[in-house]
């Protein structure tokens, strides 16, 4: 989507049927799993117990959307085998139509990493997180050069117990090496995030690092904005801004937050921060705005999996959508004569509106259901995952009592 003029009104189904055209956004496979929290693990009937079950449900949110052609894959979840677990991706790939997404390594879960994994202070434990690194790579090659999206759980705990100096040149080492080993097709994601695990010092904790981390790596290599990644009252869409502005931004984890890293449903809390991250987008003429990859990145323990994920995209597309009536051409005008009041209105005009009836009319015009999270419930999808799925899920609940 370009610079536009129209706003709500006349041409406003034109504007939103444009966006949504234009609109795909992709989902994780660890969101059909269970999960918990430290504290214990809820198990659900329905939840996938296998990559082809994730595949399957995947298949099913696109279905019921239209929106979301392709499933995040975590290497160390999916594919134990590496690279050898392809040609099963292929297949699923083409049984459920949906292809595989981004590739994120794991480097948070081995033992080896409990002192952090690339920014370790043993150059062995390096030089095996690093050997993790190029397999996600040749595995997304593997792939169709899909994107390495790449998350360090890196850290410490303590003042003064590591070198926080040291580690940004082991850092600045390993994503180099990364970097060098990308297909030409290939891009390497840098997310950030303030703390958790690590609660002194993270590693790569806000967009400044990762944008510098990310440029010494090269020009394949961009910044990840994990919405749910940021100290509260942080002001995103202007990080956006200028990671639009520096042609540096790679992609987007969407959910939503309250307080830290809640993993809770994108718009659940603040919609309105959603719009403004997408205006900001529909607004920029950066050559990044083609490449943006729109990913959900929720794990919920208490909402149904399916549900959650349809309902997902749902709230996606419709603040999208929002952020396409902006007048855009009125705005800068207003802006520009410091109109603030006027501005605002426009803004906000945008923001109120109910495009639910318009959303709904371009899944209709798709053959899509034109009530997605109607069509799961009454659809028996869940009723025959929950049969299907419900024994192998009876003990996969966690209790630390
Ligand atoms: C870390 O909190 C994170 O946002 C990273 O993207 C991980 O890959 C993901 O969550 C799944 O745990
Ligand atoms: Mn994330």
């Amino acid at each position: 989507m370009g610079k536009g003029s129209s706003g709500s009104g006349a041409g406003a189904t034109e504007r939103v049927f444009a966006a949504l055209d234009g609109f795909r956004i992709e989902v994780p496979s660890w969101g059909f799993a269970n999960t918990g929290t430290r504290f214990g693990k809820f198990s659900q009937a329905g939840a996938a117990t296998s990559l082809e079950e994730k595949f399957e449900d995947a298949g099913q949110v696109n279905k019921l959307t239209g929106a979301s052609p392709s499933v995040a894959l975590h290497v160390l979840w999916d594919l134990p085998n590496g690279k050898g677990d392809v040609p099963e991706l292929k297949r699923l790939e083409k049984k459920y139509g949906v292809k595989s997404g981004a590739v994120n390594p794991n480097l948070f879960q081995a033992q080896e990493y409990k002192y952090g994994s690339i920014a370790n202070p043993s150059a062995e434990i390096r030089k095996h997180a690093v050997a993790h690194l190029l397999d996600s790579v040749e595995i997304g090659k593997a792939l169709g050069n899909k994107d390495v999206s790449i998350w360090l759980a890196d850290g410490s705990n303590y003042p003064g117990t590591q070198s926080m100096l040291k580690r940004i040149e082991w850092l600045e080492e390993a994503l180099g090496e990364t970097h060098a080993a990308l297909g030409p097709k290939q891009r390497m994601l840098v997310e950030y995030k303030p703390f958790e695990p690590a609660f002194y010092h993270t590693d790569i904790a806000d967009w400044g690092m990762a944008l510098n981390l990310a440029r010494k790596a090269g020009p394949k290599a961009k910044v990840l904005v994990d919405t749910g990644h940021h100290l509260p009252g942080c002001n995103i869409e202007q990080i956006v801004t200028w990671l639009l502005h520096l042609n540096a931004l790679g992609g987007f984890h969407f959910n939503d937050r309250k307080f830290a890293d809640d993993d809770l449903t994108l718009g659940s809390i603040d919609p309105y921060q959603l719009f403004r991250i997408f205006h900001e987008i529909l607004v920029s003429d950066s050559p990044a705005v083609k490449g943006i990859a729109y990913m959900i990145d929720q794990s919920h323990n208490l909402k149904g999996k399916m549900e959650a994920m349809v309902q997902s995209v749902m709230t996606a597309q419709e603040l999208f959508a929002k952020a396409a009536l902006v007048d855009q051409a009125k705005l800068a005008k207003l802006q520009q004569s410091c109109s603030l009041v006027d501005a605002e209105e426009v803004f906000r005009g945008a923001f109120w509106t109910d495009v639910r009836p318009m959303v709904k009319e371009w899944r209709e015009a798709h053959k899509l259901p034109s009530e997605p999270l109607e069509a799961l419930k009454k659809g028996g999808y869940m009723e025959k995952i929950n049969k299907e799925r419900g024994a192998k899920n009876a003990n996969s609940g966690s209790s630390y009592a």
